[in-house]
């Protein structure tokens, strides 16, 4: 805690009396509510995002909602939100000021690593209707080649060794949903997390782990438990200790647990739950047929153009998106990437308009209020990757269509995973892949088409089909070639003279 804050009054039930009065405060009553919903992966995206729409929820319509968190790995989640009674407070933020919003639809907070039957218990509990997950790319443990579960992940044998004590999301769910099969008690399983198709691959994970551990279970799988896909968006930046100071100072009360966030905010969600959901439309969520053309759209357009903005980003020395934006070269660049080569590369949903998308995603980028780093969302590109940038590629080479930009992104990683920037630094790099990454970097030498190969030669996230394509190995190449020779500000430059930007 920041030492000016350490003596202030916290928030909890009993200090809400201190709570400014514009502080937004929910209008249903908490203790007349009990837990229908557990949220794996508790943490700032959960707060900003679902935790909001089903409180909305309940202010619109009756209905047993009320949400147990569950975090994976560190009790720090739940022991920062226990001596607030689980209250925190989310704070909307941009250039035209701040709204801060109380949250009270939480009422527990549970540890996995500390007592895994616990959150089974939870998990199977009747009353309990629906789980919702943000647990990131890696949390699925999935086996690229086949999309179902990867059984030579070192947790997912942990977990079929030791099924009554797992470490991961899917043999928690899959020991809850044996218990729930045998009592009939059907569940929906909702995945939040930035993979395409999310609900299907969430599904074969579980499936895949039923059927070896608990092979009694399989066959009523597929009659008990739902798992529709969703579009999750919300950009939301780890919290810092500024942004504790100033909802303090605005609210009247310490928050440890608070979020910032921007005021945009987005949920498509298949309509597809086993035993009921929170009326989530009143929050503003869309209920649809089919998420597929919403997340393609915006996992190649919001997230693809993020990961570019972070490698580069950070190799250009910014350490916030919006000052990677604030760079006018940089955010040509990104935008004509965007309207040039992703756009193109699927088609818009029909109440979507890419042009406005875009620019609104743009304006997002540029939030002065959020301190979004580079570097947060560098993290873990080796699962990010292939959704956000490798389809776009593969999509663009097979209909001729331009691929001037990307192979500069994707150079820009090469170069940020080999853990050296452009100044000779040590990049702090986070992926599960780092240590094989920063080999691949250090073995392949200098010369840019030996680098290229060795990087398109990961088939987990390239496939096969990249290094295979004489096209994007030398599109690789020429970039590898030119970041290195010139630096990434140059590099922007001159591709963006090259086409007319
Ligand atoms: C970001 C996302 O960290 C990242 O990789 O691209 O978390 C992004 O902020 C959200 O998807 C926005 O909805």
């Amino acid at each position: 805690m920041s030492a000016s804050l350490e003596n202030a009054p916290r928030l909890s039930e009993a200090t809400l009396s201190g709570l400014r009065k514009d502080v937004r405060r929910p209008g249903f009553d908490r203790g007349g509510v009990s837990i229908g919903q557990v949220h794996l992966g508790a943490g700032a995206f959960f707060k900003a995002h679902l935790a909001p729409h089903t409180q909305t929820a309940l202010e619109e319509a009756d209905g047993n909602w009320a949400i147990c968190g569950a975090s994976l790995r560190s009790p720090e989640a739940r022991d920062t939100l226990a001596p607030q009674d689980n209250l925190f407070t989310v704070t909307e933020k941009d250039g035209a000021g701040a709204r801060t919003s109380l949250v009270t639809v939480l009422k527990e907070m549970l540890v996995a690593p500390e007592n895994p039957a616990a959150l089974i218990g939870a998990i199977a509990d009747p009353a309990v209707r629906i789980v919702t997950a943000t647990i990131t790319e890696k949390g699925y443990c999935l086996n690229p080649a086949s999309s179902g579960l990867d059984f030579d992940h070192p947790d997912v044998k942990h977990d079929l060794e030791n099924p009554a004590a797992p470490k991961t999301a899917i043999g928690l769910l899959a020991a809850a949903i044996d218990k729930r099969i045998a009592a009939r008690a059907p569940l929906t399983v909702v995945s939040c997390d930035n993979l395409p198709g999310n609900g299907a691959l969430f599904k074969n994970a579980v499936r895949d782990f039923i059927g070896e551990a608990y092979p009694g279970a399989a066959s009523a799988f597929d009659d008990h438990v739902r798992f529709p896909s969703t579009m999750v968006d919300r950009i939301t930046p780890a919290t810092t200790d500024e942004d504790r100071r100033d909802v303090f100072m605005n609210t009247g009360l310490y928050d440890a647990a608070a979020v910032v966030t921007e005021p945009f905010t987005q949920w498509v969600i298949e309509d597809r739950f086993a035993a009921g959901r929170p009326q989530w439309e009143s929050a503003g969520a869309l209920l649809v047929a089919d998420v597929a053309p919403y997340e393609t759209a915006k996992l190649r357009l919001l997230n693809g153009a993020h990961s570019a903005l972070a490698y580069l980003g950070y190799l250009m020395g910014c350490d916030y998106v919006s000052d990677a934006m604030a760079q006018p070269e940089l955010a040509a660049f990104i935008r004509a990437m965007q309207e040039e080569e992703i756009a193109p590369s699927f088609p818009a949903p029909a109440d979507l308009p890419l042009g406005p998308y875009i620019a609104d995603l743009n304006t997002r980028f540029r939030n002065p209020a959020l301190k979004h780093r580079t570097w947060q969302i560098a993290m873990d590109g080796s699962q990010k990757l292939p959704q956000r940038w490798v389809e776009t590629i593969r999509a663009q080479l097979a209909r001729g269509g331009p691929v001037n930009r990307l192979p500069l992104g994707v150079a820009a990683w090469t170069q940020y995973v080999s853990g050296v920037d452009e100044k000779g630094a040590a990049i702090d790099v986070r992926d599960p892949m780092a240590e094989r990454l920063k080999r691949i970097g250090a073995e392949a030498g200098g010369d840019p088409a030996d680098r290229a190969r060795a990087f398109l030669s990961i088939r987990e996230i390239f496939g096969s089909d990249l290094l295979q394509s004489a096209l994007f190995t030398k599109l690789l190449t020429d970039a590898i070639a030119l970041l290195r020779a010139e630096g990434a500000a140059a590099a922007v430059m001159k591709i963006n003279r090259e086409n007319g930007r």
